[in-house]
């Protein structure tokens, strides 16, 4: 086939190498020295490419995107400070484990340093956060250059997924193209090998499983994964073992304990040796819970299986005794077949148990809870449509979200590689873009949504995605943890009070937007809210900022 690309050689290349490992979309930002790169993607009839202007938010958008598509998706920006606005988008895909693709355009790599305009030194920004990095340059031949893009994209996606990023010096001029041939060739396909465990290996393992009478597997963050569901119903199938997942495992099973703050808040002092575990085994990313990591610290744990690719030394709960480098899922599947003896404690149930203990007193709690954020998430979750996308932002919406038990069709998103509260918007409008038959629901605080409002800002923005920015007139979280909430400085530098509506931003932008102050006014117009429109949505919700963080607070105290 006939195609017109770029007229430098090494680019066109470059962008073949990386259709071949699985990159056919990117996100591009306006600028004059990446325009042969642009050019060449733009033309290319294997690329899709969406357009933001603002870098940080393209890289979100970008991860979302990758999130969505299971596939690496590119960004590509002009040379100087373009870059580093990329950098919170290549934190978070770091820290969970998502192909990111950077391209930055650089001027020649002479004349970095020597006073020429929107110049820095690109090379090695990203040094502590990217999983490889690279220069493609005109000096390295067609074969330097696939074998440069093979190896990069390897280190991303084989087995320790993460960001890569290609740093491509470019002469002018740049915007001059040409016609040549290409015809698509098959897709490198990235394998991974099924994990073996060797018999001195099976048996340790047995050893310390049947020593170990109180068994728990704690679940982070994780895309769902039939497989590995099947393969903990099978591993756990026995009253010893305690699975506890938060919603962002993208698990659920009526024996499993999903809501993991409202179990420990039950659990008093003189109980506590009961639900310590002697064996942990922890599979998929962060974890949002803080009581837990605290628990599972303080626990006279002997045993720590971890199982997972990325972050093979990552010791959390400082008791690591084995790292496996595997799927999780693989992990399991060996363990099942390794036949375990089934153990007659019931330390599997205590745990249930203590769940079923705490969801009896939840009625009688929200039949007297006040209009507040926790009302308010109360209701919001009744409404959430099944089968859909949830996105959560950081702050105290991912840790209320923790608190309800999650919806067994929906699929869980929220960065919490780093926690940012930067690029929630963005990233939520990247996987909308990529599931347009899906109703994509972010739930947002006001700070969050201020923060990433140009997300909104580019012509691509998805009709299939509804927000619910929960207004409680700035950081709301700061209110509820313990430290800021007794200083001086709370309301003026924690929470960092403003009374800024959405309204005017979302008109800029040509958003649908409405707003609500009670709990009627959010009911009245859940369905018109959810009706197809051809524009994204946002319900502004106002919540009483000096009351909320009492109102969780007795929600803890209903457990003790
Ligand atoms: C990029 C970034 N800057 C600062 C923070 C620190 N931070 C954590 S939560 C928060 C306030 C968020 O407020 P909001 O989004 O309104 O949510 P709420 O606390 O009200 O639930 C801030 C500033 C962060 N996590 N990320």
């Amino acid at each position: 086939m006939r195609i017109t690309t770029t007229d430098k050689e090494h680019i066109t290349t470059f962008i073949h190498a990386c259709i071949r490992n699985g990159m056919t979309r990117v996100v591009c930002s306006p600028g004059s020295r990446n325009s042969s790169i642009v050019i060449a993607l733009d033309e290319h009839p294997a690329i899709e490419t969406l357009i933001v202007h603002d870098e940080r938010s393209a890289a979100f958008y970008a991860m979302g995107m990758a999130l969505q598509l299971k596939a690496p998706v590119g960004v590509v920006c002009t040379s100087g400070s373009a870059m580093l606005n990329y950098y919170p988008a290549v934190a978070e895909a770091f820290y969970q484990s998502i192909p990111l693709v950077v391209m930055s355009a650089d001027r020649p790599t002479e004349w970095v340093n020597h006073g020429d305009g929107q110049t820095i030194v690109q090379e090695g920004v990203y040094e502590n956060h990217i999983r490889y990095q690279t220069r493609i340059s005109k000096d390295l031949v067609e074969n330097e250059i696939n074998a440069e893009v093979d190896k990069a994209f390897e280190a991303a996606l084989r087995t320790w997924v993460g960001p890569i990023h290609f740093n491509l010096p470019l002469e002018e001029p740049l915007y001059g193209t040409r016609e040549v041939e290409w015809e698509s060739e098959e897709a490198v396909e990235f394998n991974h090998e099924r994990l073996e465990l060797s018999d001195e290996m099976k048996s340790e393992l047995s050893q310390i499983w049947n020593d170990s009478p109180k068994k728990m597997i704690l679940v982070g963050q994780h895309d769902k994964d039939l497989a590995l569901k099947n393969g903990l119903f099978d591993l756990c199938n026995d009253s010893s073992i305690a699975v506890l997942v938060e919603n962002t495992s993208n698990l659920t099973h009526q024996r499993w304990v999903h809501c993991i703050d409202r179990t420990l808040a039950g659990i008093s002092e003189d109980e506590i040796e009961k639900f310590q575990p002697d064996l942990l085994i922890t599979l998929g990313g962060a974890i949002v819970s803080k009581r837990i990591k605290q628990f599972l610290r303080n626990a006279p744990i002997k045993a720590h299986w971890k199982a997972g690719y990325e972050f093979p030394a990552m010791n959390t709960y400082r008791k690591l005794t084995h790292s496996f480098e595997a799927k999780p899922s693989d992990f399991v599947d060996a363990l099942v077949s390794m036949n375990l003896n089934r153990n007659t404690s019931n330390f599997g149930s205590v745990w249930k148990q203590k769940d079923f203990l705490n969801q009896d007193k939840l009625p009688a709690f929200f039949e007297t809870v006040p209009y507040s954020d926790m009302a308010v998430f109360e209701t919001l979750l009744d409404y959430i449509p099944e089968n859909c996308h949830l996105h959560m932002a950081n702050s105290s919406v991912v840790r209320y979200c923790q608190l309800y038990d999650p919806i067994p069709s929906i699929r869980y998103f929220a960065n919490r590689g780093t926690s940012g509260i930067d690029g929630s918007t963005s990233t939520a409008c990247g996987v909308a873009v990529a599931s347009p038959n899906t109703c994509n629901v972010l739930i947002t605080g006001d700070v969050s949504f201020f923060y990433d409002t140009n997300a909104f800002w580019n012509k691509q923005l998805p009709s299939n995605l509804r927000v619910f920015l929960i207004n409680n007139g700035g950081g709301g979280i700061f209110r509820i943890i313990p430290g800021p909430r007794e200083s001086a400085q709370l309301e003026d530098y924690f929470e960092a009070h403003h009374d800024r509506k959405a309204e005017f931003i979302c008109k800029a932008h040509d958003v649908n937007y409405v707003s609500a102050t009670s709990l009627e006014d959010i009911e009245s117009q859940m369905a018109d809210f959810f009706e197809e429109s051809d524009r994204p949505k946002v319900m502004e919700i106002f919540t009483p900022r000096e009351l909320n963080a009492g109102v969780l607070s007795n929600y803890f105290e209903i457990f003790s």
